[in-house]
């Protein structure tokens, strides 16, 4: 029996993007994960750390391919993905990105390198590995970065123009609290997902926002749903749910507005006071130049949703303290600024905007803390430094940058031109998750000279990659934890010795830089701890600011979470704006808000004009090709763990169906095709094809197909273009079409894919097995 010493010695607190965690350990291997006891909502997520962390897919070693090894970056040979891989020491690795790093940049400069490295790595204020590629690569003559986010690239570019900053948005949200005091009627487009609420980037203390949103129940609140899935609405809180098509969010903002204006309901005081180009859009709604009025029996044609569903909703949200919640997933999407145009341009008809419990929020349910609470002071930071090259990409033209260099191209008012690439490094993300197409991404892979891959696992991105460098997970180093907006900082001691050869994200580019020649600007001639030490000081100094005292940091590591006060628990978003607009304008061109935008007019695109428009996209239930195709793909973030990360555990792995990802298809859809629960399907279209398994469930819509994101590319055929992904990547299906010029955002969501039962033998998962060669 161990003594009560060693036993207590094993439990460790820890933050993840889930949440904080207590994870026990015996011989230096995890025993349990649970939630932290402070936590009424703990995530699941968690049980999928034990037995992956130390599993089949950790990488243990850093690994080269084997044509790369054999014949350098002009390696010929089989494509990536394809080839299997070498184990070799640090020392052969770490020489090979050194003499790369030199011939790129000696031959064509650092603006030949992508360093844009997207993605959510993990919880850690120091061991952010994006952050710390960055600064190495600041360091060494900089590279082309990329711009903005998979998440909501839409709302970060079009909502500056029209309101101001979305981060704003989302730390001001209103909250829940409010809400629950003050409203009468939630209208959800896209819901408010609680699974996606499991969520809070950088750590979370507790999950709120359960409890928040049956708070609101209680206290009398209704909640309308729009969206092909019920169960984006808690089931709580016995929603209506109103499933029209995907898409058509717009049109239906669109019939309400105008029966507001029809009958009179809508706010001419507020329009005049607090916005401008109010009567350009009307003159839209009401078709003066088009012909066409965008009524309720309009938008009901484009939605399949009834007129009399739309007004009889219209009359309520005038007459009720109102307030209408947008995910972030609805922009995601062909023209995803316009719902959001649409929802704020519809919440000033309505006039409650800065009241509280009404107005409009945007991306509710896509992190745990939007409306939940807010940090009270700034966390500590890892420099970047600065970067000496100015090119950069809009995140999601990964693909065009790779397959179409020297080419022009438009962005947010500017026109640009792909840089030549010839090493591609990445740390802490995954785009052969995250993108879209990717066949699309398979073929841009084969372009570069080289690409490197820090990952903890073997992902798809890593199997795609020359160089793999081990990198630990963070329950192998010492760090600090605290989410965006969470009020608490989370210790994060070190819970296992690395596994295999893995090194810290720093320790690797010391000795990079090292050989560079650059150790003494990258390190500042400090170790990692005394880095942490360096961030623990800022950290107790802002503390003390707001009379907070905090102990040393080995006390904090070994030490529980500390929470901080809710700098303001019943917040009103824009409440500052509607009482005195002169003072708090907004930081608009007009310092109003822009329902009608003449710097976006100016750029003259036609897929975002100068106001809330309605535009058909190429995919959906309304267009064209639904007669070609069957279903409207859905790819939404799924429950069991966060976006790829941890596929290979034990959670994720228990839903899933014969081994495949679970897709939600309507029982009346699944008669039709002779498909049953538990059958294994097919979905394909002419970007690609995959299986996945069928979950029958009346919670999605008729002719929607729903098929969580994440689960891990698995080629049949490893590095051939068109290959049938055995598990389910929805992504081998979405197209690579972005919102608009104007955000360049992400439109995984306008996807549409036909269906059928899968009645070959199914191939075996392969996607967790390691690329390595005997
Ligand atoms: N079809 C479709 N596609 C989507 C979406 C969708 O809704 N539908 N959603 C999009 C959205 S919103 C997002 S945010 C993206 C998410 O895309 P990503 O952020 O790229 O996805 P993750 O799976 O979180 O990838 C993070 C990777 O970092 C690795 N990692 C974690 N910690 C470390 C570390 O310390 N060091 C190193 N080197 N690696 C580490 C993990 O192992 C993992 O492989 O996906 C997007 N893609
Ligand atoms: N468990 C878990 N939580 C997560 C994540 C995760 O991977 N796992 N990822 C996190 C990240 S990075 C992000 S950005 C957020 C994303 O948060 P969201 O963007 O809110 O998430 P999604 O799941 O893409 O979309 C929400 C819902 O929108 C609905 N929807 C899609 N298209 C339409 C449409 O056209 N009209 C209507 N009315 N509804 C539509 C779908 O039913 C979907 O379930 O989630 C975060 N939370
Ligand atoms: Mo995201």
């Amino acid at each position: 029996m161990p003594s009560e010493k060693t036993k207590q010695s094993s439990q460790f607190i820890t933050a993840n993007h889930w949440g904080a965690s207590v994870i026990e350990t015996s011989n230096d291997k995890i025993t349990t994960v649970k939630g932290h006891p402070n936590d009424n909502d703990p995530s699941k997520i968690n049980n999928n750390l034990i037995g992956v962390v130390d599993g089949k897919t950790r990488i243990r070693s850093p690994a080269v391919r084997k044509s790369y090894l054999e014949n350098g970056y002009q390696s010929g040979g089989s494509p990536r993905g394809e080839d299997p891989f070498v184990e070799v020491s640090w020392e052969v690795a770490l020489e090979l990105i050194t003499k790369e790093m030199y011939r790129v940049r000696d031959n064509y400069g650092n603006e030949a390198i992508f360093g844009g490295s997207y993605g959510w790595s993990s919880a850690g204020r120091f061991h952010h590995a994006q952050s710390q590629l960055k600064r190495f690569l600041n360091c060494s003559g900089g590279f082309v970065r990329s711009e903005g986010n998979y998440s909501y690239n839409a709302a970060l570019t079009l909502l500056p123009y029209i309101v101001g900053n979305f981060r704003d948005h989302v730390k001001q949200a209103t909250r829940w609290s409010s809400i629950a005091k003050h409203g009468e009627i939630v209208v959800m487009f896209g819901g408010i997902p609680v699974r996606n609420g499991q969520v809070g980037g950088g750590g979370l203390s507790r999950h709120r926002l359960r409890d928040d949103l049956i708070s609101c129940k209680e206290a009398g609140v209704d909640f309308v749903n729009f969206s092909p899935l019920k169960t984006d609405s808690l089931a709580e809180l016995d929603a209506q749910w109103i499933a029209a098509k995907p898409g058509s969010d717009t049109a239906i903002m669109m019939g309400i507005a105008h029966t507001l204006l029809d009958e009179g309901l809508h706010d001419q005081a507020f329009l005049d006071q607090y916005t401008t180009g109010f009567d350009r859009f009307k003159a839209y709604l009401m078709g003066d130049k088009d012909g066409i009025v965008k009524d309720a029996c309009w938008a009901s044609e484009l939605s399949g949703v009834p007129a009399d569903t739309i007004q009889n909703l219209s009359r309520r949200m005038a007459k009720s303290s109102t307030i209408i919640c947008t995910a972030v997933g609805l922009q995601r999407a062909e023209y995803g600024e316009q719902p959001l145009w649409m929802t704020v341009t519809l919440a000033a008809i309505l006039g409650q905007i800065g009241t509280p419990g009404g107005g409009y929020g945007i991306g509710y349910g896509g992190d745990a803390s939007i409306g939940t609470t807010d940090r009270p002071m700034r966390w500590p930071s890892f420099p970047q430094g600065k970067n000496p090259v100015d090119t950069f990409i809009p995140v999601a033209t990964i693909t065009d940058m790779l397959l179409k260099p020297n080419t022009q191209y438009e962005y947010n008012g500017q026109t640009l031109t792909y840089p030549e690439i010839r090493l591609v490094w990445w740390a802490g993300g995954n785009p052969f998750h995250h993108h879209q197409d990717l066949n699309q991404l398979l073929k841009a892979f084969q372009q570069p000279e080289t690409i490197i891959v820090n990952e903890i696992y073997w992902t798809a991105t890593a199997k795609h990659a020359d160089i793999v460098l081990p990198a630990t997970s963070t329950l192998e180093r010492e760090d600090i934890g605290a989410g965006t907006q969470d009020t608490s900082i989370i210790p994060m001691p070190r819970v296992l010795s690395p596994i295999g050869e893995a090194r810290d994200e720093y320790d690797i580019f010391t000795a990079l830089s090292e050989k560079l020649g650059f150790k003494e600007q990258f390190t500042e001639g400090r170790t990692s701890r005394q880095w942490l030490e360096k961030m623990w000081l800022q950290m107790q100094d802002t503390a003390s600011q707001f009379d907070y005292t905090l102990p040393n940091l080995n006390s904090f590591l070994s030490g529980d979470i500390i929470e901080f006060h809710d700098p303001a628990p019943e917040h009103v978003f824009l409440s500052e704006f509607r009482s005195d607009p002169i003072n708090n304008a907004l930081p608009t061109p007009s310092g109003k808000i822009e329902i009608y935008s003449e710097k976006i007019a100016s750029f003259n695109y036609q897929d975002c004009p100068g106001h809330a428009t309605w535009l058909k996209p190429k995919e959906w239930l309304g267009s064209e090709k639904s007669n070609q195709y069957q279903f409207h793909l859905i790819s939404g973030q799924p429950k069991t763990r966060l976006h790829s990360q941890l596929d290979p555990g034990e959670y994720s792995r228990s839903k899933k169906v014969q081994g495949r990802e679970p897709a939600l298809i309507n029982p009346i859809d699944a008669e039709k095709l002779g498909i049953k629960d538990g059958d294994i399907i097919k979905l394909h279209n002419q970007r690609g094809t995959c299986l996945a398994g069928a979950v029958v469930t009346n919670d999605v819509r008729e002719q929607v197909i729903f098929l969580w994101t994440g689960a891990w590319y698995d080629p049949e055929h490893p590095g051939k273009v068109g290959s049938l992904d055995k598990h389910g990547n929805p992504n081998v299906l979405t197209h690579d079409g972005r919102t608009s010029r104007l955000s360049q955002g992400t439109a995984a969501h306008s996807t549409l894919v036909n269906v059928e039962r899968f009645t070959e033998v199914a191939p075996s998962i392969t996607a967790f097995d390691s690329p390595v060669a005997n």
